[in-house]
């Protein structure tokens, strides 16, 4: 396309070198200009001497006038159903452009550029008001591809308004039809109870069919939904075709069918699904809703998450995976992670080839009105920090939401890139169904009160039509309602909510894990020459680069670590990597600067110093291997967690692992912890393997460098939901990462990972503690003499090594130092073993490096409940720890102090 066909105001001097161009070679500027030029000849035009003729300039003005509808349309558009729009200045008047009306009647070469030929200024105004200024709104104009602009000005001002046949206008009442009977029913049924009511915004439910069937004919294989509360049980029932009977018995509340007793699950709309569906042409479709909390938005990274996993595991295509977010205005305008979720779009680790998202926007939020709501003109606006299109369509006007949904799809299918729908509508109710709206939009709900609903608006357009009779759209009502009635009866025989549905087919090999599966860890070891062979290929770079000096001998090291027998954090770490990807089992991590590692260990990406050219080792492995992808992320936690939580319940054979920069920072994804990680299989009965590595320790760098905030995660463990360790041994990690895999169930991992035994001299482990053996969730003193112990210290984490060199120094020969590497499921066999084996033993510590108030302490003390047990930690502080390095070493003589008194049994 021709780089002047954008100019947002049409600028004398562009426009005589597009012409200079055309009398050269017509066929080198776009097709606009050309039919522009072909009527109107300039030949003669002298513009230095004779200045600009009028014709000619008002020729630019009506090309600004259109480029004004193209670029500030959608502000004057009739998209709200129910409000008066805010006025925005300057208008479209064409006085703003120098126009006059005495100019309406003239005709203009600049209608071929919008397709209309030399027409008059009027003709050209009519047309620009159908195409942009109706029920529909598009904000394109910003985008920077002359490409993507030029396939919408064609989208739009060319194909303008489609004529739906009978068929299809039979479909979209039809759907309307289901939407709106579907409420209906459930208000009958179950008066006051909250269903979140979609009543307002119905054409929803045609919206995403029309995805669902176009997409089907343009490649989507699979569909992957995000939605809050609001119109989720009509959308199950009347989009993923869930049976309409279960829904009824969740609004009886039945019980769900879980085995175990202590299952909670969660209120109905909540619950996720996963269904296959025939489309109209005849291809299947596998259709997903994820489960989602209360907490609005947070859904966003775990689709895309989902989604991306697709792509990689199996369809390996974006154009066969088509991810659907479904937001509230107020949800979507205000919430962060919105923006996260839109900055990491097109970012090669977490991009799932364009999200179309859809605002069911009502015009409030709770009780809260849109102008208190945000800043920016639109809730949407987020989304134009990638210059996303964004259209804003008119919820009464049903083949405007369907043709909207047509052009956002085929747009994504062709660029790959988020698409935005902004569904206008309103919300008939209160927030839920026993609030009263009134209260606080007496207004508002005035008008909505004497409001048609959509089906009705479309239904009596269709009767004009000839389409339809009114007996049929009452039929129609009748046979729904019928039909809702009979599921409705048999319902009433069911004993149980049905949980799992979601993702069933994926976690088809796995079980639920039971409590004797913690008892103890399954057989993790790799044979030596394995080991051996696989570290030797990750620490040997390809030829043919040349490389950093440091990055050579840090490979060399890990060559030396082979020879000696003696391998560091960040070498045991990659062996167990390079163990699970030759096994086949792919690996993917993410995080904040994750290939080097933030405390520059682990260098899983080495950049050839000549070309930058990245190099994996761990990909040149086997021929047959899985892959290994690593991303450093962009600097988000909470989505980018979310989004690694998503990947994980689609790749229970993988190895799906986020790390933070250091472990305090996770507090920025902590709703992802608590509403997913922590809580989603009680839920939802839904697995994930996700691995979490929290850099946690103190040496004294402050407040926000020390702390990864074990005491959080240790308080919400139950029902086995977890299992939290502090490994203080590359053997350990080795083991800890490859039992993620090993087993036939999965769980969360949290790993409370070190800082300073990445390369601390007496954190090593040789070959043969990786090739025997399994994970060891307690390891014993082997240094202490039994017969002299008379103290146990139970510690956990990197504290151990100082404790330990401090007793050393002090020649305690009393105490045995015994490392607790899982706190959660807690090894009580194994602990008791420990108490049996350390028979003389009457004194009882438990030493932490945290603050009282922190750490693991209390939850040790609920969970043993001995009495006698003492405790050595910080004094309970509010901030996690100091920001002066003096008063750190002060409080740790201190911790020693109180621990050797203790040991001394005083
Ligand atoms: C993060 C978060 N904060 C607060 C709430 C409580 N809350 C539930 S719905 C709602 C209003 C949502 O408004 P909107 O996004 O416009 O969706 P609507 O309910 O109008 O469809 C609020 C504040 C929540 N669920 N999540």
């Amino acid at each position: 396309m021709d780089k002047f066909s954008f100019v947002g105001n049409a600028d004398v001097n562009a426009i005589d070198e597009l012409y200079t161009r055309y009398t050269n070679d017509p066929e080198s500027v776009d097709i606009g200009w050309h039919k522009f030029f072909e009527g109107f000849d300039f030949a003669k035009t002298d513009f230095e001497e004779g200045g600009i003729p009028e014709n000619f300039q008002k020729e630019f003005k009506v090309i600004n006038l259109i480029n004004g509808y193209r670029s500030r349309g959608h502000l004057f558009t009739r998209t709200n159903p129910v409000r008066d729009r805010r006025a925005y200045e300057p208008t479209l008047a064409i006085e703003n452009f120098g126009l006059e009306q005495s100019d309406l009647n003239s005709v203009f070469q600049a209608g071929n550029q919008v397709g209309l030929g030399a027409v008059t200024l009027q003709a050209i105004i009519d047309d620009l008001e159908a195409c942009y200024c109706q029920s529909i709104g598009i904000e394109y104009a910003y985008m920077r591809e002359p490409e993507r602009i030029k396939w919408f000005q064609d989208s739009i001002e060319i194909k303008n308004r489609p004529k739906y046949s009978i068929v299809e206008k039979k479909r979209i009442l039809k759907k309307l039809n289901e939407a709106t009977g579907f409420e209906q029913f459930l208000q009958k049924k179950y008066v006051g109870q909250k269903r979140f009511s979609l009543e307002g915004g119905e054409a929803l439910i045609p919206a995403l069919d029309k995805l669902v069937q176009r997409g089907a004919e343009l490649g989507v294989k699979e569909v992957i939904v995000g939605m809050a509360h609001r119109g989720r049980l009509s959308t199950l029932v009347n989009v993923f075709g869930k049976n309409v009977q279960s829904i009824f018995g969740e609004f009886d509340g039945k019980e769900f069918d879980d085995e175990d007793e202590e299952f909670d699950g969660d209120v109905k709309y909540h619950l996720g699904y996963s269904t296959d569906i025939v489309a109209d042409n005849g291809e299947k479709i596998n259709l997903v809703l994820a489960p989602n909390p209360s907490h609005l938005e947070a859904v966003a990274p775990v689709v895309q998450g989902i989604a991306r996993a697709r792509i990689d595991n199996e369809l390996k295509d974006e154009k066969k995976v088509l991810p659907i977010i479904i937001h509230g205005d107020a949800a979507v305008a205000g919430q962060g992670v919105v923006y996260e979720v839109t900055q990491m779009a097109q970012l090669d680790g977490y991009r799932a080839g364009g999200t179309v998202h859809i605002v069911v926007n009502n015009q409030v939020g709770f009780t809260t009105n849109y102008l208190d709501a945000r800043s920016s003109t639109y809730c949407t606006d987020v989304f134009k920090t990638t210059l996303c299109p964004v259209f804003h369509v008119n919820g009464d006007d049903v083949e405007a939401v369907v043709q909207t949904m047509e052009m956002a799809l085929e747009y994504r299918q062709k660029f790959n890139r988020d698409v935005i729908v902004d569904l206008l509508g309103y919300r008939k109710y209160g927030h839920n169904e026993g609030d009263e709206p009134k209260f606080t939009q007496p207004k508002l709900y005035k008008a909505i009160a004497k409001h048609l609903n959509p089906k009705d608006i479309y239904l009596g357009e269709l009767i004009g039509q000839g389409v339809m009779t009114a007996e049929e759209g009452k039929a129609i009502d009748k046979a729904i309602y019928d039909d809702f009635q009979t599921k409705f009866d048999l319902s009433k025989d069911d004993k149980h909510t049905v949980v799992r549905n979601f993702l069933k087919d994926t976690w088809a090999d796995f079980r639920q894990a039971k409590a004797k599966d913690f008892v103890k860890s399954p057989n993790t070891a790799v044979a030596k020459d394995i080991l051996i062979q696989l570290g030797t290929k990750l620490a040997t770079l390809p030829e043919g680069h040349t490389y950093f000096r440091k990055i050579k001998k840090l490979l060399k090291d890990r060559i030396n670590m082979i020879e000696s027998n003696k391998m560091d954090w960040g070498m045991a770490e990659m062996l167990a990597y390079a163990s699970l990807l030759v096994d086949g089992h792919a690996v993917r991590i993410s995080g904040q600067d994750v290939e080097r590692g933030t405390f520059s260990h682990r260098h899983a990406v080495v950049k050839a110093e000549d070309s930058e050219e990245e190099i994996v080792t761990l990909n040149l492995l086997e021929e047959k291997q899985a892959k290994f992808d690593i991303y450093n992320s962009l600097l988000s936690e909470y989505a980018v967690l979310g989004f690694e939580y998503g990947y994980s319940l689609s790749t229970p054979n993988g190895l799906t692992i986020w790390e933070a920069q250091f472990g305090d920072f996770y507090n920025g994804a902590q709703i992802m912890v608590d509403q997913f990680i922590m809580s989603g299989e009680d839920k939802w009965r839904v697995g994930s393997g996700l691995t979490m590595l929290l850099p946690h320790g103190y040496e004294g760098q402050g407040g926000e460098h020390s702390s990864a905030r074990l005491e959080r995660f240790l308080q919400q463990c139950g029902d086995l939901n977890v299992q939290i360790c502090n490994n203080t041994t590359p053997a350990n990690n080795f083991h800890c990462l490859r039992r993620q895999i090993e087993r036939d169930f999965r769980k969360p991992l949290i790993i409370f990972s070190p800082k300073n035994l990445l390369r601390h001299p007496r954190a090593t482990s040789t070959f043969d503690d990786l090739a025997t053996g399994s994970y060891q969730e307690v390891i014993d003193d082997v240094n202490a003499d039994v017969d002299k112990v008379d103290t146990i210290v139970l510690c956990s984490g990197k504290f151990f090594y100082e404790m330990t060199e401090e007793a050393e120094a002090r020649n305690v020969e009393n105490a045995a130092f015994v490392r607790l590497e899982q706190l959660y499921p807690l090894p009580k066999n194994q602990l008791e073993e420990i108490n049996k084996k350390y028979k003389n033993a009457k004194n009882i510590i438990w030493a932490q490096e945290e603050p009282e108030n922190m750490g693991a302490w209390t939850y040790m003390f609920m969970a043993l409940k001995n009495p006698d047990m003492k405790v050595v930690s910080r004094r309970s502080s509010s901030a996690p720890a100091t920001g002066s390095s003096q008063t750190h070493k002060k409080r740790l003589a201190a911790l020693y102090n109180d621990l050797f008194t203790k040991i001394a049994g005083k």
